[in-house]
């Protein structure tokens, strides 16, 4: 990298930027979304004067009304790889693999992220990305048409294209080039309200899944949704409602919580947006696939805090499933079965349930030099543990987001083994594994912490789990 070249944290907020700019035109309801988001927001400040300094301490506060993330579906292989190498450029890397098939979703997905935690500062903007399993059409016809129609149409502008080789030749962009890769780039994931197929074409595939008509009935992965984050989820929640926009009915994810974990969302549900279809020009339609979704992130939890997220979860859907007419059943439940997860950072840090990030703390060590007793050192607070962040998602919190937005149908049994190996092939690379991350990190910022605190650090193993 020369110094003529621009950073990939400052193209993915230039694109960031774009992306917001581009969906609120095009979505006037996400537009109003992010209103009531920002009063939503203005509320909890004033409420609680503290938590101004805490998320200034953080780094947070200046991230408030800023997207974290958005959404795509596309169709084939080749464009999933094309799209490994443009979001490479904006410092985007696959991150986790998620199969949506046990939600009746023929699609694959992972999330192409910012992995260094100070990048993630800078912009945590991310783009949740799905791969449609054509295998899992069903009837052969249907199946052979989309591989056909998908196989005819290119999804990135030949600009876009050379300006990523320039980018892998080179190792960077300049200004000029930065800005208009950007340009080019948001072509691909622009809504044009124009199918390239028929409306008989299309109608044929939204009977055989909703979310199939999506990928294969256009000219490439619009943005299907943008992400806000909150302060106060349950008071969005409400608001959403309050302004007729529709809410999804439940908040997925943890119950509302004195230390959050991981992440809790909703969504408005997907608007009608009018389309023409291909063939005679007075065929219009329509077609439901766009929305706007909320975010609230907590603790990323350890394998055996997301076992015990995961089986609380499981119970509480098994016994109240979220149905339209049980919505407080549902919620009353998760609130009574999530009593069994420990609630302040004390306990999470000493079951280790949760991962934290270990810095120097405000007072000198009382304990001596190298004896590098991790509890002490926090109980003198020479030590100070913050919990990491999630920043990845959560398979069942995505299929019931997918739902919500499929209407009718959206919902099929699909008995399908997942196969993260097709994914990476097509991917051209392994996704990486997000605990793998958030311990690194963990251990990194403790071995950190105790180098600058002079103590040795054979006991950071302990903590890296
Ligand atoms: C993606 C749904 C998943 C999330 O926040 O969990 C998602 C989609 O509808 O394409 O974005
Ligand atoms: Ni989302």
């Amino acid at each position: 990298m020369t110094e003529t070249h621009v950073s990939a944290d400052t193209i993915r907020s230039i694109f960031s930027a774009a992306m917001t700019q581009m969906y609120r035109d095009e979505v006037p309801r996400y537009l109003e979304m992010a209103r009531i988001v920002g009063e939503i927001d203005g509320e909890a400040l004033a409420r609680d004067p503290a938590l101004e300094a805490r998320l200034r301490r953080s780094g947070a506060f200046d991230l408030i009304g800023v997207e974290r993330h958005g959404a795509i579906r596309v169709g084939r292989p080749e464009e999933l790889t094309g799209l490994r190498r443009l979001f490479a450029v904006m410092g985007m890397y696959p991150v986790g693999y998620y199969d949506l098939t046990p939600a009746g979703v023929p699609v694959h997905s992972t999330c192409f992220r910012p992995v260094e935690t100070a990048s993630i500062r800078r912009c945590p903007f991310r783009i949740f990305t799905s791969l449609l399993r054509p295998e899992l059409i069903e009837g052969e016809d249907l199946r052979r048409e989309a591989q056909e129609i998908l196989a005819r149409r290119r999804i990135f502008t030949p600009r876009c294209l050379h300006l990523i080789e320039l980018f892998e030749a080179n190792g960077g962009l300049g200004e000029a080039q930065a800005i208009d890769f950007v340009h080019e780039a948001l072509h691909t994931f622009r809504w044009r309200g124009e199918a390239t197929v028929t409306a008989g074409v299309y109608e044929a595939y939204r009977k055989a899944h909703p979310l199939v008509a999506d990928v294969v009935c256009f000219h490439g992965p619009h943005i299907n949704h943008l992400t806000l984050p909150t302060l106060d989820m349950d008071a969005a929640q409400a608001a959403l409602a309050e302004h007729g926009l529709d809410p999804k009915s439940i908040v997925e994810g943890p119950p509302q919580r004195q230390f959050p974990i991981l992440l809790r969302q909703t969504s408005f549900k997907a608007v009608a947006e009018p389309v023409r279809f291909a063939g005679r020009d007075d065929v219009r339609g329509e077609h439901r696939a766009r929305f706007g979704e909320i975010e609230q992130r907590g603790a990323a939890l350890t394998a055996k805090g997301r076992a015990l997220y995961d089986r609380l979860l499981a119970e509480t859907l098994a016994v109240a499933p979220p149905r339209e007419d049980a919505i407080a059943d549902y919620s009353a439940e998760l609130k009574r079965r999530f009593a069994d997860f420990p609630d302040d950072a004390a306990t999470l840090r000493a079951q280790g349930l949760a991962f934290f990030r270990y810095a120097p703390g405000e007072t000198r060590a009382k304990t001596n030099a190298g004896t590098c007793d991790v509890e002490a050192l926090l109980r003198d607070g020479a030590l100070v543990a913050e919990p990491i962040t999630y920043e990845d998602f959560l398979p069942v919190s995505a299929a019931g987001i997918f739902q919500s937005n499929l209407g009718e149908g959206g919902r099929r049994e699909l008995s399908a083994a997942s196969n993260r190996e097709a994914f990476e092939h097509a991917l051209g690379t392994k996704v990486a594994d997000a605990m793998a991350i958030y311990a690194h990190e963990e251990k990194s910022s403790l071995e950190r912490a105790l180098a600058t605190l002079g103590q040795r650090s054979p006991m950071a193993e302990n903590a890296g789990r």
